[in-house]
C-alpha cells in the first residue's frame, strides 16, 4: 500500500499560475489556461474510430475531413490524427489528410496532434503542420541517440511533444520508474537538445487497477504521485494520459467505471494533470458519486486497503443486479433530509415536484423569503454552477436546475414584494453577482444559444436582462445605460452579424462606455473578435465559446482581485491573435487559372432529367407527423451540449442516461406539439429552366429559354490545391449555355417556426426555460427535417429519385444524388443571394417568412436554398478568394467592391484596408 499526498484543485491552479503555459497554434493561437483541462479530440484516430478508418481506407478524404470539422465544432481544443493501421499507407494518408485539413479554415484553426508509432509518419505529418502542433509520441524506448535525434527533429519543426514514460527496459509502471524515466528524458531534452520545457508533455502511463494482481494495486497512486512530482520537479513540463485505461477491469459496469474516472481525474487534476484523452461524457459528477461507492472506488484508486478490489467488485455486482430497486428506494430517501438538504437535492437533480412545498417550509423556517434565496437556494445553485464549471454536470441538468430555482423564486416573489419596503429600510437588498444585458444583434434572429447562456448566467446569480433578437445598437446601449449594467453580451448566428458587432463596439467607444463586451454565437470566433471587434473598443472585448465558459469569464471580469490579471492575459492573447492574423496569407491562384480548373463534367442529355413541372408550389400546414420521420436527431443532442451521434449516443457510457432523458422529454413535447398543432410548417419550392453562364446561373421564364427570370451568382475556389483537384463553383453543376442542353435548377424556403414564439413565451411565463429551449430545439430539427423531406419529394418529381428506397439514416448521410446548398453555407457564403431567392419564390407572400436587413430569416427555425440534380454535384467549402474575384463578382452582382467585401469578409484572402 502506498500513501498519496494531499492536493486540491486550488493547489494545482496556483501552481499553474507560475508555470509557462503550453502555447500551440493551428491558424489561430491556443494558450493553455491555468486550471483548465485541455480536451483532445480523438475521432480522427483510425484506431479509435471505425468510421474514420473506413473513410481513409476507401480514399474518401473529403468526408473524413468532416469528422475533423465536427470535433472542432464540438469544442475539441486539439485534434489527434492517427493513421496507424495495417491496410493504410501511413505516410501517404497523413500527408494527404493534413494537406486537406490545411485548406479547411474552420478545422485548420486548431492545433493538430500528429500521432503515430512510426517515425516516418510523424515526420511526414510535421512537414504539413501549419502552426505549432504536438507530436505523439517520442520515448527512450530505442535508446538515447534515437531519442535525441527524434526530439531535435520535433524541435526543428517547432512542435511540442508527448514523451511516453518508456525506456530501453520497457514501460514505466511504478512511481520510481515513472519519475526516473521522465527526469532522464527531461534532462536530455532540456540540457542537450535545447527543447523548451513548456513543450514537454509527459504521459506517465495510466495503467489498469483492480485486476486481481497485487502489483497493479498502486498504479493509480503511482500515476498521481508521479504527476505531482513532475509538476514540482521538472519546471514547466505538462502531464497527459489516457484515462479510460484505469477502469478496464470493470468493462460492462458503467456505473463503477464512471465513478472511477471522475474520482481518478479529481485527484490527478488536483495533482496537476493538464490534458488527456477522456470521454468527457463518461464521468459521474464527483460530488454526486454515491457515498458508499465513492469510498469503495477511492479505496481502490488510492490503494487504501488490501481487500479494496474484492469489495468494489462485490458492490459493483450488487449495483448491477438490484439496480432499479435500489434507485427507486434511493429516489424517495432524499425526502427524509432537512429542508435545506431537500432544496439542494432538488436543485442539483432538477426535480421540481416538491419545490413549492419545500420552499414554503423553508420560508417559515427562515422567517423571511430573502433568507431562503440567499441561503439554501443560492447554496444549491452554487453547487450547480461549480459542478457545471468543472465539467461535472451537463447542460440539460443545469437548465432543469434553473427551472427549479425559478419556480422557487416565483413562489417567494409575492412575499418579497410585501416585504420590500421593510427590506430596503434594513438595507437588505438581494445583491446579484452582476448585471448583464444580452441581445442578438440587429438583423439576426438567433435565439437558442443566447437563451442557454442567459439561463446559465442566471443560475450563477447574475441578473440577466435578455432583450431578445434583432436588437439595434441604440437600444442595447440605452438599456445598458439605464440599467447600469456591468456587462453587455452580444449573440449572432450568421456572418453578417459580425459586422453589426463591430458597429456596437464602435458605438460603445464613441459613447464612452466603460464596461466589458462579450461576444458569442455560432459564427463568432476568438480570431474575429480579436482582429475585427476588440480594436474598436478600449475596454475588454471577450469571445466566449460556449455556455460553460460564460461564468468563468464574467466572474473574472467583475472580480476586484482577479480582473487586472485576467485582462492583461486576455490582451496579450488577443495581441498574439492579431499578429498571427497578419501572417502570410493562403496560397491562391488567379481567377482565370481557377476558372480553367473548373469541375470537369462530360455533359450528357441523359444526366439532365426534366422535372414534372416548372414554376412554384406552396405547402401550407405541412403535416408535422410526416416531418418527424425525417428528423436528424444528432444536432438536437449537440444543442444540449451532449456530444455524439444518434442513436449511439443513447447508449453512451457517460452521458447516455442524460441523452435518453432529453430524448424522452423532447419526444413527449413533440407529441404534444403535433397533437395540438402548436407550430405550423409552411414552405414554397419550384423548378426553373436554367443554364450556367460563366460562374452565374441564369433562370428562364419558360422552356424557350429566351427571357431571363432571375440570375444566381456563385463564387469559385481559388486555393492553390495540389494535383488535379478542381477549383469548384456551384455553377459547375449546371449545364453551360454553350452546350445547348436544357438543364434545370430547384429552389426552396421552408419554416417550422410559425407559432413557436407564442409557445416559448408561454413556457417562460411559467418559469420553464427547460421546455422553452426544448421547443426551440425541436422546431430547429423540424425545419431541417422539412428541408430533407422536401428534397426527397423534389428528387421524385425530378424523376431521378423515384427508385431510391433510402432509410432516414441514409438520407442523413446524404446517400442520394444531388445537393441542396443554402446561402451562407461553405459552398455559397454570400447571404445576399437570399434576396434573389425571395423574389423568385415570392417567399414572404407564400409563407409569411420575412428576411431581415442581414438576410436572416424570420421565424428563426427556417431554411432556404437551391437544388442541384447533376450526379457530379457535391458540397465543398469555398475557402479564401482573392481581390480579382471580388472585383469580378461585384461587377456581376452590380454591387460595389466595398459592399462585396463587407458581405464576404470571412472569405477574403487579403485585408481590404491595405
Ligand atoms: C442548428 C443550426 C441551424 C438551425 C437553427 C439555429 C438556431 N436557431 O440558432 C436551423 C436549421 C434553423 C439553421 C438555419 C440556418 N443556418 Co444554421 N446552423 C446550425 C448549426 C448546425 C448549429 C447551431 C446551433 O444551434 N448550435 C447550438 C447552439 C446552442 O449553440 P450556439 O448557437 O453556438 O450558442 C452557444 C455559443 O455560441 C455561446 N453563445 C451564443 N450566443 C452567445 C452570447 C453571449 C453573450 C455569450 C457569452 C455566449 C454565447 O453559448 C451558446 C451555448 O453554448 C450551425 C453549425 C454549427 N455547428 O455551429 C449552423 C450555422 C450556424 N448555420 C448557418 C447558416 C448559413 C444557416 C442559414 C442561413 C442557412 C440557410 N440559408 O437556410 C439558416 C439561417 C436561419 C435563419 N433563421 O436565418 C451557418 C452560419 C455561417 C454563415 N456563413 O453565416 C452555420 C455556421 C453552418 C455553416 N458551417 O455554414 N441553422
Amino acid at each position: 500500500m502506498s500513501i498519496i499526498e494531499s492536493g486540491s484543485v486550488v493547489e494545482a491552479a496556483i501552481a499553474d499560475a507560475v508555470v509557462k503555459p503550453l502555447r500551440l497554434s493551428g491558424s489561430q493561437p491556443f494558450t493553455q489556461q491555468p486550471g483548465v483541462y485541455i480536451m483532445i479530440g480523438e475521432r480522427t484516430n483510425v484506431a479509435g474510430s471505425p468510421k474514420f478508418a473506413r473513410l481513409i481506407k476507401e480514399g474518401k478524404y473529403e468526408e473524413a475531413v468532416s469528422i475533423a470539422r465536427q470535433q472542432v465544432e464540438n469544442g475539441a481544443n486539439v485534434i489527434d490524427i492517427c493513421m496507424d493501421e495495417g491496410m493504410i499507407d501511413g505516410v501517404v494518408a497523413m500527408t494527404r489528410f493534413l494537406q486537406l485539413l490545411g485548406s479547411e479554415p474552420e478545422v485548420a484553426k486548431v492545433p493538430f496532434m500528429v500521432d503515430s508509432s512510426k517515425w516516418e509518419v510523424i515526420e511526414a505529418g510535421l512537414k504539413c503542420l501549419q502552426g505549432k502542433g504536438i507530436v505523439n509520441s517520442i520515448s527512450l524506448k530505442e535508446g538515447e541517440d534515437k531519442f535525441r535525434q527524434n526530439a531535435s527533429t520535433v524541435l526543428k519543426y517547432g512542435a511540442a511533444a508527448v514523451v511516453m514514460a518508456f525506456d530501453e527496459q520497457g514501460q514505466a509502471a511504478t512511481f520510481d520508474e515513472k519519475i526516473r524515466i521522465c527526469e532522464r528524458a527531461y534532462r536530455i531534452l532540456v540540457d542537450q537538445v535545447g527543447f523548451p520545457s513548456e513543450d514537454i508533455i509527459f504521459d506517465p502511463n495510466i495503467l489498469t487497477v483492480a485486476t486481481g494482481m497485487e502489483e497493479h494495486n498502486n498504479y493509480a497512486v503511482d500515476f498521481i504521485n508521479a504527476t505531482r512530482w513532475i509538476k514540482k520537479n521538472l519546471p514547466n513540463a505538462k502531464v497527459s494520459g489516457g484515462v479510460s485505461n484505469i477502469s478496464f477491469s470493470f468493462r460492462g459496469n458503467n456505473k463503477v467505471r464512471e465513478a472511477m474516472h471522475s474520482a481518478f481525474l479529481y485527484h490527478a487534476i488536483a495533482a496537476g494533470m493538464d490534458m488527456g484523452i477522456v470521454n468527457a461524457g463518461m464521468l459521474e459528477v464527483y460530488e454526486e458519486i454515491e457515498p458508499e461507492l465513492k469510498v469503495l472506488v477511492e479505496d481502490v484508486l488510492l490503494n487504501r486497503r488490501p481487500d479494496a478490489t474484492e469489495r468494489l467488485v462485490e458492490h459493483g455486482e450488487s449495483l448491477k443486479s438490484i439496480g432499479t430497486v435500489v434507485s427507486e428506494k434511493k429516489a424517495e430517501e432524499w425526502r427524509n433530509g432537512t429542508v435545506e438538504e431537500r432544496l439542494s437535492h432538488a436543485l442539483v437533480k432538477g426535480i421540481d415536484a416538491y419545490i413549492e412545498v419545500d420552499t414554503e417550509e423553508a420560508r417559515i423556517k427562515f422567517g423571511r423569503p430573502l433568507l431562503v434565496i440567499e441561503g439554501p437556494l443560492m447554496d444549491g445553485m452554487s453547487v450547480v454552477g461549480d459542478l457545471f464549471g468543472a465539467g461535472k454536470m451537463f447542460l440539460p441538468q443545469v437548465v432543469k436546475s434553473a427551472r427549479v430555482m425559478k419556480k422557487a423564486v416565483a413562489h417567494l416573489t409575492p412575499f418579497m414584494e410585501a416585504e420590500k419596503a421593510a427590506m430596503e429600510a434594513a438595507g437588505q437588498v438581494v445583491k446579484a453577482q452582476g448585471k448583464i444585458v444580452l441581445a442578438t444583434v440587429k438583423g439576426d434572429v438567433h435565439d437558442i444559444g443566447k437563451n442557454i447562456v442567459g439561463v446559465v448566467l442566471a443560475c450563477n446569480n447574475y441578473e440577466v436582462i435578455d432583450m431578445g433578437v434583432m436588437v439595434s445598437s441604440e437600444k442595447i446601449l440605452e438599456r445598458a445605460r439605464t440599467e447600469k449594467a456591468d456587462l453587455i453580451g452580444l449573440s449572432g448566428l450568421i456572418t453578417p452579424s459580425l459586422d453589426e458587432m463591430v458597429h456596437v463596439a464602435k458605438e460603445m467607444e464613441r459613447q464612452g462606455f466603460k464596461i466589458p463586451l462579450l461576444v458569442g454565437g455560432a459564427t463568432t470566433s476568438r480570431a474575429h473578435t480579436a482582429v475585427k471587434i476588440a480594436p474598436h473598443y478600449s475596454e475588454p472585448v471577450v469571445h466566449v465559446l460556449d455556455a460553460s465558459r460564460a461564468v468563468p469569464v464574467t466572474t473574472s471580469l467583475l472580480s476586484e482581485d482577479g480582473k487586472a490579471e485576467f485582462v492583461t492575459q486576455h490582451r496579450t492573447d488577443y495581441e498574439a491573435l492579431r499578429k498571427a492574423h497578419s501572417a502570410p496569407r493562403q496560397s491562391v491562384v488567379s481567377l482565370e487559372a481557377a476558372r480553367a480548373r473548373r469541375t470537369s463534367i462530360e455533359w450528357r442529355p441523359e444526366d439532365l432529367p426534366v422535372p414534372q413541372f416548372t414554376g412554384l408550389r406552396v405547402l401550407d400546414n405541412f403535416p408535422l407527423a410526416t416531418l418527424r420521420d425525417f428528423i436528424d436527431w444528432s444536432p438536437f443532442f449537440h444543442t444540449w451540449g451532449l456530444k455524439g451521434a444518434y442513436p449511439r449516443i443513447l447508449e453512451h457510457e457517460g452521458h447516455g442516461e442524460q441523452a435518453r432523458q432529453i430524448f424522452a422529454d423532447g419526444n413527449a413535447l413533440l407529441d404534444t406539439i403535433i397533437e395540438k398543432k402548436l407550430v405550423t410548417a409552411r414552405g414554397v419550392y419550384g423548378f426553373f429552366p436554367a443554364n450556367a453562364v460563366g460562374d452565374d446561373v441564369e433562370l428562364y421564364t419558360d422552356s424557350k429559354r429566351e427571357k431571363r427570370l432571375e440570375e444566381f451568382h456563385f463564387l469559385r475556389q481559388q486555393a492553390n490545391r495540389e494535383g488535379s483537384e478542381p477549383c469548384r463553383s456551384l455553377s459547375d453543376f449546371i449545364a453551360p449555355k454553350e452546350t445547348g442542353l436544357a438543364d434545370h435548377i430547384g429552389a426552396f424556403a421552408v419554416t417550422s417556426g410559425i407559432g413557436l414564439q407564442e409557445l416559448c413565451d408561454r413556457f417562460r411565463a411559467a418559469h420553464d426555460d427547460y421546455n422553452a429551449i426544448m421547443a426551440e430545439a425541436l422546431a430547429d430539427r423540424l425545419a431541417e427535417a422539412f428541408a430533407e423531406c422536401l428534397h426527397k419529394r423534389v428528387r421524385e418529381e425530378w424523376g431521378y429519385g423515384c427508385a431510391e428506397g433510402l432509410s432516414n439514416s441514409d438520407l442523413i448521410q446524404e446517400k442520394y444524388r444531388g445537393i441542396r446548398p443554402a446561402a451562407g453555407y461553405p459552398a455559397c457564403p454570400d447571404h445576399t443571394e437570399k434576396g434573389t431567392l425571395w423574389r423568385l419564390l415570392d417567399v414572404q407572400a407564400n409563407t409569411g417568412m420575412v428576411i431581415t436587413e442581414s438576410f436572416a430569416m424570420w421565424p428563426g427555425s427556417s431554411v432556404s436554398g437551391l437544388y442541384f440534380a447533376h450526379p457530379e454535384s457535391r458540397y465543398f467549402s469555398l475557402g479564401k478568394i482573392d481581390r480579382d474575384q471580388v472585383v469580378d463578382y461585384s461587377q456581376r452582382k452590380g454591387m460595389s467592391v466595398a459592399e462585396v467585401e463587407r458581405w464576404l469578409g470571412q472569405n477574403l484572402n487579403y485585408d481590404p484596408a491595405q
